[in-house]
């Protein structure tokens, strides 16, 4: 499968999204589309046959405003129908919202509210671990999210007991809702501080599927201590006008700019 070529596809199916809902993150969204890539169609046992299997892995879209990616990502996986997505996206009633449902097939936890997902996910991997389950645990999150202090609880808890089985991913774009996060809350090293809450800790090109690969077999090999990835990504990676600028978090495009980056994306995919 060319995974690069997926998603610059994927990313099309988001630009239907936003243009549809007329809402949308899609600043977010772009950064995190090859690490979900990877994810999805690469290193996770999770599909629509195995959903309900308890030796399935787990994954957890905490950062969950980049709902578009992750919606995109889950019908070409065959969990929902993308026509049917765009259809009703953020529709009065509609079970497709703009953060994750888990009222809606292949999302396990509802998320937005930004701080929840690792510490949730060190539940069940340690659930996994009491189990003796072969299960792996997959969190997403934002950098600007680090700064909710229940991620440092959670990492806290991790390392106490050894959660091997856990793997996070931050999607490190510099960027939150309103700026850079090293004005809003500076990070410095990101990697230096959860190696000293214990974990072990993999930097690497956060939009490079070849990158991302290697990193998570990597993870996957190491025991007794969790996994960081700290991915370094772009906001709004893919669409040129919009990368690097905070203003992309969450606004939507004109029908003009819609245009643009349709072309650039289609180009894009074609080229790989
Ligand atoms: C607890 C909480 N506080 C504030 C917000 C509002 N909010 C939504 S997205 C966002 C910025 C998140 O930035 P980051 O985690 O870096 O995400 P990304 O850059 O990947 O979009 C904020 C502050 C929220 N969703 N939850
Ligand atoms: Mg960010």
């Amino acid at each position: 499968m060319n995974l690069k070529k997926l998603a610059y596809e994927l990313r099309l199916d988001v630009l239907e999204l936003i243009r549809s809902a007329k809402a949308g993150h899609i600043g977010g969204d772009m950064s995190a589309m090859e690490i979900l890539t990877v994810l999805y169609n690469k290193v996770m046992n999770i599909s629509p046959e195995n959903q309900n299997d308890p030796n399935r892995d787990y994954f957890i879209m905490s950062k969950g405003h980049s709902m578009e990616a992750y919606y995109a990502v889950l019908c070409r996986k065959g969990f929902m129908e993308i026509d049917d997505v765009v259809a009703n996206y953020s529709r009065f009633g509609s079970q497709y919202i703009g953060h994750p449902n888990n009222k809606l097939p292949g999302i396990e936890m509802n998320s937005g509210s930004l701080g929840h997902g690792l510490p949730v996910c060190v539940g069940i991997a340690k659930a996994c671990k009491m189990d003796n389950r072969p299960s792996r645990v997959y969190v997403v999150m934002g950098d600007g999210e680090l700064a909710e202090g229940s991620v440092w609880e959670g990492a806290m808890a991790a390392s106490q007991y050894n959660l091997d089985n856990l793997c996070a991913v931050v999607d490190r774009n510099r960027l939150q809702i309103s700026g850079s996060t090293e004005d809003v809350m500076h990070q410095d090293d990101v990697g230096v501080r959860f190696a000293a809450f214990g974990w072990n800790v993999i930097t690497t090109a956060g939009n490079d599927t070849d990158a991302l690969e290697k990193a998570f077999a990597q993870a996957e090999k190491v025991k007794g201590k969790p996994t960081v990835i700290v991915a370094e990504t772009t906001k709004g990676c893919g669409v040129s006008f919009m990368e690097n600028q905070a203003g992309w978090h969450h606004r939507v495009p004109t029908e003009e700019e819609y245009e643009l980056a349709k072309k650039e994306l289609r180009e894009k995919a074609e080229a790989c």
